[in-house]
């Protein structure tokens, strides 16, 4: 049997950590992700993606107006306020699952939770904004904590490390530390090794070879390989969209060395191998 690891409740969502891996459902509101620009057919398309991921399994819906892949150049304040903001709004009226925002930005947090959202997923492990910790201290959610180093848009440069896992190890361990400091309960605290943030391909290869060690810290552990480049890469497939079995594989891994929640944009076909590697490896 799996470690239990405690529970947390979510918008009156019991999560028993070690019991069954849980699903977080990825909504993009980049405009790029939803193919019209306009607001209402942003919010209408929004709203249907979210509801065909809750119908799909998902535990928690992911919304993000922020685009963090390698390279992307940061969106203004009021833009991450304007997309996000009425999304979550609307989604936490129609569904009644945790919503979390995912954002590095402390005034986005908050709008974002004062909209319904019951999470935040901070990519920079509050290390972006210097009132983040405080913000969600003040807000009384939980907070995920992900390893990166450097922004979305230096990261790729800074992939050389001494010693990999023990390196992240430590960042996360002294935000669980500053986290604390600040107010946040612990039992508030997710990690995150970051897949892909300041990553080499054979280095986000060896985080879901050695994901176990992560258990150490002591906090559920979250896993984002959805449809990522070390897959396409693997793969030879350039088409995220066509990354789905990689997707699959990722994340059998990482539920066979114990992950917690996995990030994912196929919540359907994950819920599937969840079910199935659950049955497997937490008896
Ligand atoms: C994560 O791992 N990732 S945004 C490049 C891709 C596909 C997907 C096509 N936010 C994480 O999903 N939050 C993102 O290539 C995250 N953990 C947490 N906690 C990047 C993303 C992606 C990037």
């Amino acid at each position: 049997m799996t470690k239990d690891r405690g529970e947390l409740t979510i918008r009156g969502r019991r999560f028993k950590w070690g019991e069954r891996t849980y699903l977080m459902g990825i909504l993009n509101v980049t405009p790029d992700s939803f193919s019209d620009g306009g607001e209402f057919n942003t919010l209408d398309a929004a709203l249907k993606q979210g509801q065909f991921l809750v119908e799909a399994g998902a535990d928690i819906l992911d919304v993000g107006g922020q685009s963090t892949r390698p390279g992307a150049t940061e969106v203004p304040l009021e833009e991450e306020l304007a997309r996000v903001v009425p999304v979550v709004r609307a989604l936490s009226e129609t569904l009644s699952v945790p919503i979390s925002v995912d954002t590095t930005r402390a005034e986005v947090a908050r709008a974002a939770v004062e909209a319904g959202a019951s999470l935040v997923n901070d990519i920079s492990a509050a290390t972006f904004d210097p009132q983040m910790l405080s913000v969600v201290a003040e807000l009384g959610v939980p907070l995920i904590l992900m390893h990166i180093r450097g922004t979305p848009q230096t990261m790729q440069q800074l992939t050389d490390y001494k010693d990999l896992i023990a390196e992240i190890l430590q960042f996360l361990d002294s935000r669980i530390q500053a986290a604390q400091a600040a107010g946040i309960p612990r039992k508030h605290l997710l990690v995150d090794p970051g897949i892909g943030f300041a990553k080499t391909f054979s280095q986000n290869l060896e985080i879901l070879r050695r994901l176990g060690e992560f258990h150490t810290l002591n906090c559920p552990l979250l896993v984002g390989p959805s449809r990522k480049s070390f897959i396409g890469h693997i793969l030879n497939q350039p088409n995220p969209k066509a990354r789905v079995w990689g997707t699959a594989a990722a994340c059998c891994a990482a539920i066979a060395a114990g992950a917690d929640l996995l990030r994912v944009h196929d919540v359907q076909q994950m819920q599937e191998v969840c079910r199935v590697a659950d049955a497997i490896f937490r008896f």
